[in-house]
């Protein structure tokens, strides 16, 4: 059995748009991470880092959202995992790129445009982080512009890790503009019916637990 940990306005989404393109069925446990669900020694003892998303199946416990779907595919197989270990390598290449390229200044822009309260706004760190993508952006872009998706001829788990995390652009609004094929690319992936939760991430601006900025950092 699967159990997946952490509610779909979460990085519990990007795992639960995997485990849909797999066909495969599971539990959600919807921690409440603005309560401190995820801080207790019960949730600690499945993701000791108290946070979400984390899966557990006959193999284990597995955490840190991009690895889990790369856990999912090579386990499951299929046309989305990746075949052989040069694509293997690029999967991985393409889910520490998002991570540590494009990741924190997107949910900066999302943070500053769409779920932080207005007073909470930062008008300058929205444009230090939309400046700041704009070299990873253009490297996706090259790579776009020659190929219809990251590694291979078809959609793959690398192509579901981006786009997961590039998701944030379209709940925040980001004029993606000037890197037309990205914007094509990042349509037709969300258009995936397996993905069809993604707008759920965007919280709606609201009253929220005093420390939740840095919650979702
Ligand atoms: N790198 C981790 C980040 C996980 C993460 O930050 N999750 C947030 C919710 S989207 C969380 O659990 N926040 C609760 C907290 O930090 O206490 C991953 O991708 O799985």
């Amino acid at each position: 059995m699967i159990t997946l940990y952490g509610p779909p306005h979460s990085r519990a989404f990007r795992v639960q748009w995997m485990l849909r393109e797999l066909g495969l069925a599971h539990d959600m446990v919807p921690v409440d991470f603005f309560s401190g669900a995820q801080l207790t020694p019960e949730y600690r003892a499945i993701n000791p880092n108290g946070r979400v998303p984390a899966l557990s199946d006959d193999n284990g416990v597995f955490w840190e959202s991009l690895a889990i779907n790369l856990y999912l595919a090579r386990r499951h197989g299929g046309p989305l995992a990746p075949d052989g270990l040069v694509e293997e390598s690029q999967a991985v290449q393409w889910a520490l790129w998002a991570a540590t390229e494009i990741e924190t200044p997107l949910l900066v822009v999302l943070a500053n445009n769409a779920m932080f309260l207005p007073e909470h706004r930062d008008d300058s760190e929205l444009e230090t982080a939309i400046d700041k993508l704009s070299r990873p952006l253009s490297v996706l872009a090259s790579h776009l512009d020659r190929h219809e998706y990251l590694l291979a001829d078809r959609f793959t788990v690398a192509d579901l890790n981006v786009a997961s995390i590039m998701a944030m652009a379209r709940l925040a609004d980001m004029d993606l503009d000037a890197w037309p094929t990205v914007d094509s690319w990042l349509t037709n992936a969300l258009n995936r019916p397996a993905a069809a939760d993604y707008h759920l991430m965007k919280l709606p601006p609201g009253p929220r637990p005093p420390h939740w900025q840095s919650i979702i950092m």
